[in-house]
């Protein structure tokens, strides 16, 4: 440990979490790894950790970037950060007993590389018993095409994060429709500049507000169906 270097181990809860967002924002992954795993041998459920430390992190760095002060080669460090603390939580978010809950393919649109909230859906959803395939990031509409006649999931999932890429889901809800499979599946978008009424707008089934919530939401999707 460097002279200046702070003890992590040394720090408060509240503390740490403050430290925690400090690094993300330097794009510290070690760090964030060792704030994470200190965060859960002081017994913090992981949803917890990911939410107070890493998302709230990620949102601070987002403030900074839409203000010009963080440019895209520290925001990727950022990301770098936020996944490595996400490496760690992953196996207990995923650690489940439930019987499989049901399929999902997510992607995020084409034009758009932003991934780490869709990884976080992921997650969760693993951890409540779904199978997910992840088609990554940059997919035309082909993809979830094929994605779909593939792997025969329940649900599509979209992810967009920009207000220039969003409208693409609408692009492959009406291919969807186009070849007569949209009722076959049960879509759902998500990402931060969408909405309830955006969703509807491009055909969706719902809107996953967030990792959380979108698990909620397909549960209760899936028991429509079931009961359909
Ligand atoms: Co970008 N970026 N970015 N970026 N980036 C945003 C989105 C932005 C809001 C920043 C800002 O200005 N404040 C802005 C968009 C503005 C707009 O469209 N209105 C922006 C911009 C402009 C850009 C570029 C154009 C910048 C440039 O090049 N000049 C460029 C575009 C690249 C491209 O995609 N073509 C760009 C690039 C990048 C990086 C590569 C540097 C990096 C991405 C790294 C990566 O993902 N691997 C990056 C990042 C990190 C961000 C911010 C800072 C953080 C996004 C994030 O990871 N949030 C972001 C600012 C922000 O959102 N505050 C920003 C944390 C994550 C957990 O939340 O993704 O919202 P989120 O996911 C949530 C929910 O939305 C939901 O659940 C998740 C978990 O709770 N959800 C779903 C998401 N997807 C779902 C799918 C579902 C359900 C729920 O399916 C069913």
């Amino acid at each position: 440990m460097e002279d200046d270097d702070i003890d992590l181990t040394a720090l408060s809860d509240a503390e740490l979490i403050e430290q925690m967002h400090d690094d993300l924002y330097d794009g510290l992954a070690d760090e964030i790894v060792e704030g994470t795993q200190i965060l859960l041998d002081r017994g913090w459920e992981p949803y917890k950790i990911l939410t107070d430390a890493l998302v709230e992190g990620m949102r601070i760095v987002g403030i900074d970037f839409r203000d010009g002060i963080l440019f895209v080669p520290e925001v990727l460090l950022c990301a770098n950060a936020m996944k490595s603390g996400m490496n760690v939580l992953k196996p207990l978010l995923a650690e489940t007993e439930a019987p499989k809950a049901g399929k999902m393919v997510i992607g995020t649109v084409k034009g758009d590389i932003h991934d780490i909230g869709k990884n976080l859906v992921i997650m969760m959803m693993e951890g409540a018993g779904f199978e997910v395939i992840d088609i990554g990031i940059n997919n035309p509409v082909e993809n979830y095409l094929q994605a779909l006649e593939e792997h025969k999931p329940d649900i599509l999932g979209m992810s967009a994060l920009l207000t220039t890429t969003m409208p693409y889901m609408k692009v492959v809800v009406d291919a969807m429709v186009e070849k007569g499979i949209r009722n076959d599946y049960i879509v759902m978008v998500g990402g931060a500049p969408l909405n309830e009424e955006f969703a509807q707008s491009v055909g969706a089934d719902a809107y996953g507000r967030d990792a959380a919530m979108t698990v909620e939401l397909a549960k209760e999707k899936m028991l429509e169906k079931g009961a359909a």
